[in-house]
């Protein structure tokens, strides 16, 4: 049996911090009507999809910084999103700001979530690595304040059962990082979806702006092409609110090539067709674990202390 997944990437252009989430959501299910046209079963959004990129601004006003999160998935808002997904029978997967109260104490996430082709969650994943900073810093042409807004996730990497194979999530800065898809290749992952928000400029080494784009398909590349998976990331692009957001959304193959990619920075969508079995022309070659893996060598890669 086929184990083909039509997958959609579905880019989002900016979003103003006016726009209020039912305008968002509408676009959002433009672009799913648009991929249940090309067949698709999955269609992947960025990460905080819901809004904009708020941990640019310094807030200290708890509400204000309240009223980008969420506290229930679907909610009022997403609704229509997810009542188009079952109708459609297409998975869907998209970030948002998860706000919950766990054992009595309130925390914040940037979380993602997988749902299948009924609508029904099967999989959510907060993100480990918070890029940025907790405090106010003025000399910055923009702040990057997750590390203040949000907790750390607690919850490994590991791929849920879902349309037919194992489908891992990530968010954003995790591309960077090559556990992450060790992490999950290790546990079975054939596909990580990984939606992102990236500015062009980084404050703390703006020499390398002209490598945004370079450093995002690198990552997304090398860490298909290593765990032998497929990796379909998907930007939140464009000018919003006045910083540039990379875009380049794009689906890789577990042989390390960009087999779509998106072309502008606006809302837009890229499909392909990926074929899970096909991790086995590397996961049974050149990256057999089993085989040629050496976990024994590399002992600081399991401790935590490092
Ligand atoms: N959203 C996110 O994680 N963005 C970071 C920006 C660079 S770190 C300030 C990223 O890794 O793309």
């Amino acid at each position: 049996m086929s184990r083909t997944i039509v997958v959609g990437a579905a880019q989002l252009g900016p979003i103003a911090r006016a726009e209020d989430r039912g305008r968002v959501v509408a676009r959002m299910i433009d672009l799913l009507d648009r991929a249940a046209k090309r067949g698709c079963r999955l269609v992947v959004y960025p990460e905080l999809a819901l809004t904009t990129f708020f941990p640019r601004w310094f807030m200290e006003d708890q509400t204000e910084i309240d009223a980008f999160f969420e506290t229930a998935m679907p909610n009022e808002a997403t609704g229509p999103l997810f009542e188009r997904a079952r109708a459609l029978g297409v998975a869907i997967s998209f970030g948002y700001a998860e706000k919950v109260v766990e054992n009595g104490r309130l925390r914040r996430f940037n979380t993602s979530i997988l749902t299948d082709e009924t609508g029904a969650v099967v999989h959510r994943y907060r993100k480990i690595h918070l890029p940025g900073h907790v405090e106010h810093e003025p000399w910055r042409a923009f702040q990057h304040l997750e590390k203040r807004y949000f907790e750390p996730g607690e919850e490994v990497f590991r791929p849920a059962d879902a349309l037919g194979g194992k489908i891992g999530l990530a968010i954003c800065n995790d591309r960077r990082w090559p556990e992450t898809y060790r992490e999950h290749a290790l546990r079975g992952a054939e596909m990580v979806l990984i939606g992102y928000n990236t500015p062009v400029h980084y404050p703390l080494a703006p020499e390398h702006d002209h490598l945004q784009c370079f450093h995002n398909h690198l990552s997304l590349q090398a860490g298909a092409y290593q765990n032998g998976m497929w990796v379909v990331g998907v930007a939140k692009a464009g000018c919003e609110e006045g910083c540039d957001l990379i875009g380049q959304s794009c689906i890789v193959a577990p042989t390390g090539e960009i087999v779509a990619q998106a072309s502008t920075l606006g809302d837009e969508l890229v499909t392909h067709d990926c074929d899970l079995d096909r991790c086995t022309e590397i996961r049974a070659n050149i990256f057999d674990f089993a085989k040629h893996r050496r976990p024994e060598m590399y002992p600081l890669l399991s401790s935590t202390g490092v």
